[in-house]
């Protein structure tokens, strides 16, 4: 109870500074976060800033800056084992639109996440190891 305390403590002060921050353009309020998957370029990022439940998550996937279509692309999720709660994990595969692909991520709970993100081309198989923190 005293986490989730905390973690609505922390999600007041972000709403706070959310709302101060009324002259960023919207774009800035979004989240992105971007990283290798070998040899290529991996951006996944959401509009808004990621909350828990649910979230609209876009990943582009480049390689040497040229954009890589028709992907198969899977956003994975986990929560390691915590006092009161087992391990946890989910798997989407997301939908290709246009240069990115995109899909719905739910997170169920406050924390730490750690996500990967493969992505399948060609008949090779790159990931992609990050963590958010809500
Ligand atoms: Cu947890």
């Amino acid at each position: 109870m005293r986490k989730f305390l905390t973690i609505v403590s922390i999600l007041t002060v972000g709403l706070f500074f959310t709302a101060c921050g009324g002259s960023d353009s919207s774009s800035s309020e979004g989240f992105s976060k971007s990283g290798k998957a070998g040899s290529l370029d991996i951006t996944y990022s959401s509009p808004k800033p990621l909350v828990t439940g649910n979230n609209n998550i876009s990943v582009k996937v480049t390689d040497h800056g040229k954009v890589v279509k028709g992907a198969k692309v899977e956003f994975k999720t986990f929560m390691p084992e915590m006092p009161g709660m087992p391990y946890m994990e989910e798997v989407k595969s997301l939908s290709a639109n246009g240069d990115i692909y995109n899909g719905n991520i739910n997170f169920s709970m406050g924390g730490t996440w750690q996500v990967k993100i493969f992505v399948e081309k060609d008949g090779k198989k790159y990931k992609y190891s990050s963590s958010v923190i809500l």
